[in-house]
């Protein structure tokens, strides 16, 4: 099947390897005989309106090359019959990208400056598009960081899910519950009149940056998800992926921290290229952009698990349930901090 795609990109002679860790997509690196590309099957389960996401790539493409020629968009590669999105029957959503030279990603983040970098790099994004039409934006995956609704779906899970697992689940079900204040304080950031809506990337971890091998960042990545937003989407993710030394399939909790140092960097990073762009009660809430991502995490991974995980699907069964757990330690860890962190600033 890839290789009746590829031959539509007019290569022949390629090898094919799978690629990266993202939990939705199918991504594989293709290497021909002078270059590399990424190929991506895009998971139509997931986004529904392909072709949406096709046109925001391209439209945001265009006013980028436009208004800031030297900005590196990765833009898609156009195939033999002129397209950018391959449908093949029976099968799903091809698009290719060219692979950066000499470009980097991570899938951990070691240092402080790394992730002074990728914040950067995400402001950068938001703020070269300021002048962007939002009303261009097609909108791939609707209500996508909607939290009351990710809230309600929760709590339609708890009636209509998995008995066994509801009851397994109940102190993670509690705990969650006790955190809803959370949903009230989004609900109130929304009304705000100053809370703006902005070109947003909706999923800032590390390896969608592209570093060079000196560690500086060169440009963002992955652009499915990018729809009209708020800034705690991007920077919360960021707080959410980067803050502790391991991510959300650690089962040993105990691992779980929160490091000042990847705090700071994230601030300076971010406010590097958005300091004078956000509004004060987005820099009154920069703290609540965690609080806001991963308790929306945790919701989504427990909502999925006592849904018998139809959304995330699962390498060993209890997967959602521990990247759950995970997640809310995360929560905890982090508002234990906050008046640490907030004074930082
Ligand atoms: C999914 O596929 P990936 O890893 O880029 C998810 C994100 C979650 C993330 C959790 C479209 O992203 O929202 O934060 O998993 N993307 C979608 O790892 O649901
Ligand atoms: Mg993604």
């Amino acid at each position: 099947m890839l290789e009746a795609v590829l031959r539509k990109f007019g290569f022949d002679d390629v090898t094919i390897e799978t690629f990266g860790n993202g939990l939705i997509n199918n991504t594989w690196k293709i290497t021909t005989a002078s270059n590399e590309f990424i190929l991506q099957k895009i998971n139509t389960a997931i986004f529904k309106t392909p072709d949406a996401i096709d046109s925001n790539i391209s439209n945001i493409g265009s006013y980028l090359k436009n208004h800031f020629p030297n900005y590196l968009f990765v833009a898609p590669v156009i195939s033999k019959e002129g397209k950018t999105l391959l449908p093949v029957e029976n099968d799903g959503y091809y698009r290719m990208f060219p692979f950066v030279k000499n470009s980097i990603t991570k899938n951990v983040l070691e240092t402080p400056g790394q992730a002074y970098e990728a914040a950067k790099q995400f402001g950068m994004f938001t703020k070269l598009l300021g002048g962007f039409d939002i009303n261009k934006l097609q909108v791939a995956l609707p209500n996508f960081h909607n939290l009351s609704l990710r809230f309600t779906q929760f709590l339609a899970a708890l009636e209509n899910g998995n008995q066994l697992r509801i009851k397994e689940a109940a102190a993670s079900i509690e705990l969650l519950k006790s955190f809803s204040s959370i949903v009230k304080q989004y609900e109130q950031l929304m009304l705000h009149p100053t809370f703006k809506c902005r070109v947003t990337h909706h999923d800032t971890k590390i390896s969608n940056v592209l570093f060079d091998k000196n560690d500086k960042g060169i440009c963002v990545i992955d652009l499915d998800t990018v729809m009209p937003g708020h800034f705690i989407s991007d920077v919360g993710d960021m707080m959410r992926t980067y803050l502790s030394p391991v991510n959300e399939e650690e089962a040993d909790f105990s691992k779980i921290q929160i490091r000042k140092s990847f705090y700071e960097a994230i601030v300076k990073g971010y406010y590097s290229e958005m300091k004078e762009e956000l509004t004060d009660v987005e820099k009154n809430n920069f703290f609540f952009a965690g609080c806001f991502m991963i308790y929306m995490q945790a919701i989504r991974f427990l909502t999925d698990y006592i849904n018998d995980d139809v959304y995330y699907g699962a390498a060993y069964p209890t997967q959602n349930y521990i990247r759950a757990q995970n997640q809310i330690i995360l929560l905890q860890k982090l508002m234990e901090k906050e008046s640490l962190l907030k004074n930082l600033f």
